[in-house]
Order: structure tokens, then sequence, then C-alpha cells
């Protein structure tokens, strides 16, 4: 049986992609390379769903009784039932599974092992995929040693159990981080935040649905057959030159949507899955504490521009069902 290592590429035209969960604000894809002026993805084939995961017997130690299993397929049933995109994923069976190991199961295991101490991660997403980035097979390993986990919203010992897994879903499907997200007054992750953020919720902080940016995401990843949404294209520049990791975030105020995308290393960005409506632009840097690395991929890259200013603009693009508004290129400084 094949070994995965983590972050070994294998041979023959098969990349292996490791996802790693930060600790952790558009929705992103997760962009492993930029290929030809075309960013490499990591995706499931519409064929593939709705793709089947096995699961550790008994799930989290941390939570007798069943409540855990109900909220892994609650969290499997959110990401299942967006409107708009067929993206699909179920619980086939619990049976002993090993994470990273080329099997032909998409495996999500729970781990207890002590060489998890001192690990910094909530959960890890391994991702076998072809030179397209079509994935192949993706397990997950959860870090049930190093993590505390709770079913109880709102119990102030431990994270809620549903929230971690719908995010780790999220990355699963092939989704990274996403930069759209905040904190409120209180330093808690603001209720509007995409469930993707790239800032982790914590303990006591509870995001059991999926916000307009995670579903954008998954419609724009996994159309369903027959959709109609919108999408707003363009080129980020500054001084004439293409803007590498410009965040592009578009608000629909009146319709409460805030959906974002990130540009890519030509400076060219793409929000799709939008509902028709009217919108307005922003262009925002990277900024601390949701840095580059945080959402992983060509992201990682040191090539990043950061220097220039978060900028709105007094652009409304109304867009109708299935519209596509191209060519919005916007200059930065
Ligand atoms: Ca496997
Ligand atoms: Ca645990």
């Amino acid at each position: 049986m094949k070994t995965l290592g983590r972050g070994i590429s294998v041979g023959m035209g098969i990349l292996l992609i490791v996802v790693a969960a930060s600790p952790a604000t558009g929705y992103v894809p997760n962009t492993v390379d930029f290929v030809s002026g075309q960013a490499v993805t990591t995706h499931w084939s519409d064929a593939d769903f709705p793709i089947p995961v096995r699961v550790t017997p008994g799930l989290t130690t941390d939570v007798s009784g069943g409540s855990d299993r109900s909220a892994f397929e609650a969290a499997l049933a959110t990401w299942s039932g967006v409107a708009g995109s067929s993206a699909g994923v179920f619980l086939e069976r619990e049976q002993a599974v090993e994470a990273g190991v080329v099997d032909g199961i998409n495996a999500v295991e729970f781990s207890n092992d002590p060489s998890l101490d001192g690990a910094q991660f909530v959960a890890i997403t391994f991702a076998l995929t072809n030179s397209d980035g079509r994935i192949i097979e993706s397990d997950m390993l959860v870090n049930d040693r190093g993590v505390g986990f709770t079913t109880s919203a709102g119990s102030d010992v431990g994270l809620d159990f549903e929230t971690a897994m719908l995010k780790e879903i999220g990355k699963f499907l092939g989704l990274a981080n996403s930069p759209v997200g905040g904190f409120s007054a209180d330093q808690t992750i603001d209720e509007t935040s995409a469930v993707m953020y790239a800032l982790a919720r914590g303990i006591g902080e509870t995001a059991r649905a999926l916000r307009i940016d995670d579903i954008a995401g998954m419609r724009a990843m996994y159309p369903a057959p027959g959709g109609s949404f919108a999408s707003i294209s363009g080129t980020i520049t500054s001084a004439g030159s293409p803007v590498f990791g410009a965040q592009v975030v578009v608000h629909d105020p009146i319709a409460d949507v805030l959906v974002g995308a990130l540009t890519l290393p030509d400076g060219t960005y793409r929000i799709d899955g939008l509902p028709a409506g009217r919108y307005l632009m922003e262009v925002l840097p990277f900024t601390a504490p949701v840095v580059p690395a945080a959402i992983g991929g060509i992201y990682a890259r040191d090539d990043v521009n950061t220097n220039f200013q978060r900028q709105f603009f007094e652009v409304t693009v109304r867009l109708g069902a299935g519209e596509n508004a191209s060519g919005l290129n916007l200059e930065v400084s």
C-alpha cells in the first residue's frame, strides 16, 4: 500500500497536495499552480458526486452517544444542499481507516495518536490529484488528540464539532481558506464571516450554516446544470502591472451579499456564483491577521503583492441572472 507523505509529490503526473487547516476572511478555490495563464485548482469531477467518505468508528472520542455522527452528517448535508451546485458528499460507513493512504477510500480518520502531541492543526486534508488538479482520492486526518470537541452549542469547553467539520469538509471539496471575514467588537469572529474564513472559530463560536461566500464558491466550482448565476471578472493592476494576490470583494448591501476572490499571478480575477443584484467593489491587500500563507497554494509564494492601499470603487455593477460582467479592470496604488 502506498503511503502519502505530507507535501511530497508522487511522480508520473500525480501531484499530492496537502491542505493544512490553518488556525484560522471571497471564496478561494485551492489553487496549487498557474500554468499558461490558467489556474490549476484541486477539484472533484462532477461525475464523482456524491462522494462517499468512511470515518473512524465513533468519530471523536470527546463525544459519546452519537451526536458527533449526527453533527458530521449535518455538515455533509449542508455542503451537499447548496442550491445551484452539484456538489455532494455522504457518510458511507464507519470503519477503521487511515488517512494519507492511497487505498481507494476517502478516509476521515479521527486520531488520538501520541505523535500528534504538539500538532497545531484541527485537521489536515490530503488530496491525491492528477496533473490538472482533479482529485482522485482525498483523506482527512482530524487531530482528536490535540483538539477537544463538543456538540453542545455555546459550550465553553471545546470546539464546536459541527462548525469545525463544516470548514474541513469545505477543504475536502476543494476550497481553500477565504479572506472574507472579520471580527466583532468583542474580538470574536463576525457572524457574517465565511465558514471558510482563514481564521478558525474558537471555543464558544459556532458557524453551522454556510455564508454566501461559501455558497458562491460551490456554485462556481461545481455549478448545477441549468444554473443562472452571474459573474464579475477583470484585472487588477498597479502602475500598469498586474497585482497578484489582491482581494477583490463585491457587496450588495441591500441583499446583504458579500463575496470575494483573489487575483491570479496575471492580475486576473473572476467571481462566479453571484445572484442577480447591484454590486459595489472593493480591492484590498492581505493584511494581518490573514496572511497569504494562511490561504496556501500559490498564495503561499513570496511574490504576492501587499504593497497597495485598500480601495473602494464607485463601480456599480448591475447583474441580471446568468450575466457576466467582464473587463472590470481596476487600478490600485
Ligand atoms: Ca485513502
Ligand atoms: Ca479530542
